[in-house]
């Protein structure tokens, strides 16, 4: 499932979901030896989507691997193909021609084949999930690194005049819209056609048009639109608007929740009033599945993030699915969307690479693009834990926020530092997210006071005094099971304890606007590092999560439940 709604009504479309033929490259010869004309024998069959690492002796493969299906068309038709999501970078071959490369690991990509025969045809798909010193997230990083097509690759047949875009914008004032809908129309015809293009409100007819598209020609359509005592969408309350767009031939859905985002007094606003953020990390994780993350389960861990009492969720730390997204608009939930620059260990050289820079610029322009209607998403964050003392992170992070601005003004920019003492990076964001570990990496929970009461001063003489701060990241270890009469290290005993001591810290400070506790759930850690890099994560996993990688509450998830719980949503 690609969304908890349909897209289309009219447009036929069909998941290629299911066996695909697989092989892995270890040696990396498949383009030389032409895999994509002759698809090896030696394949067997793999489930797509899936991570290849969780399947029987591939456990720790990192590399290339490859993938093909068969596609069959009773009739000769234009098709459209959407990768949904593939770790790393991918090649595209259809019947032995290149369509296209894509690197990436968390967004859609796609191409149009106008009029593909009818009969079959193969696809084939090479895959590289290695990591390197320029891929996002970089070799070393704090999760396994999986491989695969992780998310449904989707086959459209479109028609001669095709939508090829939705995007709806507006501007609130008070309760009043003026909602500028943008319908962009493609031709893959010989010749000029003319159609209707009527869009719909939850049934309702809004507007209806003429459009004449040359043969071969994109048409832009800009409908604007005033509305009047708009239902408001607002945390827990979650109140959504379906718009579609229709032609003679065609049609496309989305959904939006009107709602304005301010900041004010250290607070989030939305709709004008402050909402204090309750909020965990999530990672769209699971051992059994790695990042295809079935849809049913993302509902289990909504229903268990809202029995937390949290509102808000930090999608950590890459742009997470579509699907889960829709659940979180629904239930009026707040949404951190990030890019994977993950930069713990990333060194300033790498950041300084024009490569590296712009892969991060078509990932932010790709979540932005995946995720601009869902009105839970409240911050882009352009990444997480660089070093932000330095003078090449803030002209990399320059280019990063200059083009969310560009992209979307109706959000706030936002990051997560490791470094709030002497980064340098404050100026450029709206937003200032914290990652510290007092009580686990650092000194004792108390620390947290002396660090935020020195973090606030140096803001104000940045002139970023006025900036909500949220406690992006905090937290420790508890082994699930591990329970005693002491509050020994890796104890569930003592990460409830160090977690309930900060949260009563930050609570207690009104220059914090919220807090997302690391991390909702166990992830499954990095096996392969043998550099040093991660040696406290016993059995491989990071255990700060409130609940175990099977979703099992510790201690601390009992403790945060009774915190959340007592505090108001506003300040
Ligand atoms: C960092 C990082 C997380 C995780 C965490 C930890 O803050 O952003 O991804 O690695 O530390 O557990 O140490």
């Amino acid at each position: 499932m690609l969304r908890t709604f349909r897209e289309h009504h009219i447009r036929t479309t069909e998941l290629l979901d299911g066996p695909w033929d697989f092989l892995k490259d270890p040696s990396n010869v498949g383009v030389e030896e032409k895999w994509f004309e002759r698809f090896p024998h030696a394949s067997h069959s793999m489930y797509v989507p899936s991570c290849w690492n969780n399947e029987l002796n591939l456990f720790d493969y990192e590399g290339v691997a490859w993938y093909r299906k068969t596609i069959r068309m009773e009739e000769a038709q234009h098709v459209r193909l959407i990768f949904h999501a593939v770790l790393g970078h991918s090649d595209v071959y259809l019947d032995g021609q290149h369509l296209g490369y894509h690197y990436g690991g968390y967004t859609p990509f796609e191409f149009v084949i106008p009029t593909l025969s009818a009969g079959d045809h193969e696809l084939v798909v090479r895959t590289d999930s290695t990591l390197d010193r320029l891929t996002i997230p970089t070799k070393h990083v704090d999760w396994f690194h999986y491989g695969g097509i992780i998310r449904p690759v989707e086959l459209q047949r479109l028609p001669d005049l095709y939508i090829e875009q939705l995007k709806i914008d507006y501007e609130l004032n008070g309760c009043d819209a003026v909602v500028a809908i943008q319908v962009r129309i493609s031709s893959l015809a010989k010749t000029e056609l003319t159609t209707a293009l009527t869009l719909v409100e939850g049934g309702r007819e809004i507007h209806s048009e003429q459009v004449q598209v040359d043969a071969g020609q994109t048409v832009n359509c800009l409908v604007k639109l005033r509305w009047t005592d708009v239902r408001l969408w607002n945390v827990g309350q979650p109140e959504l608007y379906t718009i579609q767009a229709r032609t003679d031939f065609d049609d496309k859905m989305d959904r939006i929740g009107f709602r304005k985002i301010e900041t004010r007094d250290h607070r989030i606003l939305i709709n004008g009033s402050p909402v204090y953020l309750k909020g965990v990390n999530r990672h769209e994780e699971h051992p059994d599945w790695g990042f295809a993350f079935p849809a049913k389960l993302m509902h289990k861990d909504l229903d268990i993030i809202r029995e937390l009492g949290c509102n808000a969720v930090r999608g950590s730390h890459y742009p997470q699915s579509p699907y889960w997204l829709d659940l979180l608009d629904e239930h009026g939930m707040i949404f951190w969307s990030e890019i994977p620059m993950w930069g713990a260990f990333l060194p300033n050289e790498t950041v300084s690479e024009p490569l590296f820079q712009e892969r991060a610029l078509t990932m932010i322009k790709e979540m932005v693009g995946l995720h601009y209607h869902h009105p839970s998403v409240l911050f882009w964050s352009v990444h997480n834990e660089i070093d932000s003392r330095t003078q090449e992170a803030y002209e990399m992070t320059k280019r990063l926020t200059t083009l969310v601005k560009e992209l979307d003004t109706s959000r706030l920019i936002t990051y997560a530092t490791m470094h709030p003492l002497e980064d340098i990076l404050l100026p450029l964001f709206d937003v200032i997210g914290i990652n510290k570990y007092y009580g686990w990496y650092e000194g004792e929970v108390n620390g947290f006071k002396d660090m935020l009461q020195q973090f606030h001063e140096r803001a104000e003489q940045m002139g970023a005094g006025d900036k909500p701060v949220l406690m992006t990241e905090f937290g420790g270890a508890g082994i699930f099971g591990d329970v005693g009469w002491e509050s020994r290290l890796f104890s569930e005993d003592y990460q409830a304890e160090i977690i309930s001591e900060a949260l009563a810290i930050f609570r207690h400070d009104p220059k914090i606007g919220g807090t997302f506790v690391w991390q909702f759930a166990d992830t499954r850690g990095d096996l392969k590092s043998n550099g040093g890099f991660f040696r406290d994560r016993a059995r491989s996993f990071n255990n700060k999560g409130l609940v175990n990688e099977y979703r099992k509450p510790k201690q601390s998830f009992r403790e945060v439940r009774r915190i959340y719980r007592s505090w108001n949503d506003e300040t």
